[in-house]
């Protein structure tokens, strides 16, 4: 164990089981003050979590974003007052003591799962079980991705996770395993907290799960120890950063730990110890100061560590001063995208207005990702096994394979979920903007984490293909009706549902721009047409809405379209004015939140006043906003069907007879 003991950095006096102690006090007393949070999994995960960051870890609290600093992750985010205390002891600036003493308060910095953004270090936002673990397999990807650009003197790190029986129950967990051992991501490390206990009780009371076999059998290194053997934990994590592949070290602990009458029961897992209990773990544990109390031994045994990290850093500077890849690292890091990208996007539009190209929706994706590729490297493709369906490939793509992450694209199998928070890691890791594909019926699989990303403010592009009952054949199980609504009243989403290859190229660029928000692409499977009279420098999508075609007299209806079903509403507008002397404006709006946006005149010159007609090839909700009391709505009132496209629309009577015939009404 020699080299064990020369890692330590602590101050021989101080031993780590006081260290140890400290995030124990702070956890019950945080929890006990709040009268709400849990204290069994930061009081169980003490020993392991003092032994990673005190002989591991390299993080420097006073630049938490530093590049090359190793990943921590909370997967077990119940745990938060875990993270809190290790942010106090380890320096934080902006987590003093007092923050703990607020801990799950409005306002407080401690809110009562970690949350990115909202403190200093907290790489990602874990709560929702299983999250964690498999954003973390995207930020060990982006890692390793990050290190075949640029060279292991620039890139060299570790993702470490600390995830409960939970995590590994969530059904994400096996994805987010499945992929991460394929790809040997060695840098990956999980540290499981083994405690048997969850909220109802002893983990048998659901499940009979051999995990050390499930990850074994998924590719990973897997250890056995004893949680509170601290020696026996450094010597796992030692042995798991030398691994070839990710690694799993199940950590056996008593949750609650060093609570003599409630440690190892579910009591200490979500409820507050109690005044008696706290008083009765002190004695226990030996730690005899006041509440939030830690003495300047212990806490500058902590300091230290952050020391150890400063001093990485450093370093890792001057050889990024050195380096030759200085510029490209820091381009990349940067996320900033180079002109080229929208110049060639702006050619995209202009060639294709002139040639009035008619594909797909998800064609004019895949010929926009093409222009996009070939003018930066920061984006990364990928699809849940749907590649050319998605279309989401483009030419000179090197796909990124176990052991050689060279490339730029990611088959993630059929995981859409653990693809979505992969991606959501490959975006917090930084060097890279994710985009991945499946069909948007199966945004349902990925929710979870699509949820995150937009909690999050992450750039990542979901490209969303097949998009409504015009797929066809394939039926109700893969016709989205309801998706749209959801994906809708998703908060910090953007939801691109374009009507032609120029609309797409727009929502591509508006996408990428959007550094603080992801996006979905909603596209479709069959071909539509062309519908710009001219090419317009401006980007039209930008405001989420515009008049596409504007009548010849004065307005009577306005029709309203997203998608392929802009088409119709032209067609529908055509034959009011023809048939019927009515003058009816076509609207495309390929994005509500963009629309919702603009100041009230230009929403005023767009809706008009005359009556609305909306069509949507989806389920209504929300379209209320746009019609108003007196509109009408021409969509679907129920699942779809299989049979071929043109008669699917037939069926489900969204044609152009039936969008005028609607509009007639309003009028008349
Ligand atoms: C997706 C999801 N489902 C349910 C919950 C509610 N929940 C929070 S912690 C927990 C039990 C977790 O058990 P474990 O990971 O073993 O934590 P421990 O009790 O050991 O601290 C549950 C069901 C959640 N946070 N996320
Ligand atoms: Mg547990």
């Amino acid at each position: 164990m020699t080299s064990l003991a020369a890692l330590k950095s602590v101050a021989a006096s101080v031993s780590e089981r006081d260290m140890a102690n400290a995030i124990r006090a702070l956890a019950m007393d945080s929890v006990q003050k709040a009268n709400s949070g849990h204290p069994g999994m930061p009081m169980g995960m003490a020993d392991v979590a003092t032994v990673l960051f005190s002989r591991f870890i390299n993080i420097d609290p006073t630049a938490p974003d530093w590049p090359d600093r190793d990943r921590f992750v909370l997967s077990a985010g119940h745990g938060s007052m875990l993270q809190y205390a290790l942010h106090y002891l380890l320096g934080y600036e902006d987590m003093p003591i007092e923050e703990l003493q607020r801990f799950r308060q409005l306002g407080s910095r401690t809110a009562g799962h970690p949350e990115h953004g909202h403190a200093l270090g907290i790489e990602t936002t874990t709560g929702p079980l299983g999250q964690g673990i498999s954003t973390a397999v995207g930020m060990a990807l982006a890692e390793r991705m990050l290190a075949a650009r640029h060279g292991a003197d620039l890139v060299d790190h570790y993702t470490y996770a600390i995830a409960g029986d939970g995590c590994l129950q969530e059904g994400i967990s096996h994805e987010a395993i499945d992929l991460a051992g394929h790809l040997k991501l060695s840098r990956l490390i999980v540290l499981w907290d083994d405690n048997a206990i969850s909220i109802d009780g002893p983990t048998s009371l659901s499940t009979s799960m051999d995990q050390p076999a499930r990850f074994k059998a998924a590719g990973w290194l897997v250890q056995l120890v004893d949680g509170h053997d601290m020696e026996a934990v450094a010597a796992a994590i030692e042995a798991a950063r030398q691994a070839d592949r990710p690694s799993l070290i199940a950590c056996r602990t008593v949750i609650g730990k060093g609570a003599p009458n409630l440690g190892g029961s579910e009591k200490t897992h979500g409820a507050p110890l109690g005044n008696a209990e706290i008083a009765a773990t002190r004695q226990n544990i030996g730690w005899a100061y006041a509440p939030f109390k830690v003495p300047d031994d212990i806490l500058s045994a902590w300091r230290e560590i952050a020391g150890r990290g400063q001093a990485a850093r450093r370093a890792w500077e001057q050889r990024l001063a050195a380096s030759p890849q200085r510029k490209a690292f820091e381009r990349a890091i940067g996320g900033k995208l180079p002109d080229a990208v929208f110049e060639a996007l702006g050619a995209f539009r202009k060639e294709h207005v002139e040639k009035a190209t008619k594909v797909a929706t998800r064609k004019a994706s895949e010929m926009a990702l093409a222009a996009i590729n070939g003018a930066t490297e920061l984006t990364v493709g990928g699809s849940a096994d749907l590649t050319h369906s998605n279309l989401t490939i483009t030419k000179d793509m090197d796909r990124i394979v176990p052991g050689d992450y060279a490339g730029r694209y990611v088959h993630y199998g059929i995981r859409e979920h653990g693809m979505a928070a992969a991606m959501n890691g490959i975006a917090l890791h930084g060097g890279f903007i994710p985009y991945g594909g499946t069909f948007l019926c199966f945004a349902d699989y990925a929710r979870g984490a699509m949820r995150l990303s937009a909690l999050m403010s992450q750039r990542v592009v979901y490209v969303m293909t097949h998009d409504s009952i015009g797929l066809g054949e394939d039926g109700p199980t893969h016709q989205p009706i309801e998706h749209l609504a959801m994906l809708r009243a998703t908060p910090n989403l953007n939801v691109f549902r374009p009507a032609d290859i120029i609309e797409t190229a727009e929502c591509w660029e508006l996408a990428l721009k959007s550094e603080r928000r992801p996006s979905v692409l909603v596209l479709s499977r069959q071909n539509l047409p062309m519908l710009r009279q001219a090419h317009s420098d401006e980007n039209r999508s930008s405001r989420g809405a515009y008049v596409l075609r504007e009548p010849s007299a004065h307005r009577a209806v306005t029709l309203i379209a997203t998608g392929s079903e802009v088409e119709i509403a032209v067609a529908a507008a055509e034959r009011l004015e023809r048939e019927h002397g009515i003058a009816a404006a076509v609207v495309s709006m390929p994005s509500w939140e963009l629309f919702e946006e603009q100041d009230a005149d230009y929403r005023k010159s767009v809706l008009g006043s005359a009556p609305r007609v909306a069509v949507e090839a989806a389920a209504r909700l929300g379209w209320d906003r746009w019609i108003g009391d007196t509109g009408a709505f021409v969509g679907m009132t129920g699942f779809g069907a299989s049979a071929p496209a043109p008669d699917l629309y037939k069926h489900f009577d969204i044609t152009p007879e039936a969008v005028a015939t609607a509009a007639m009404k309003l009028i008349i």
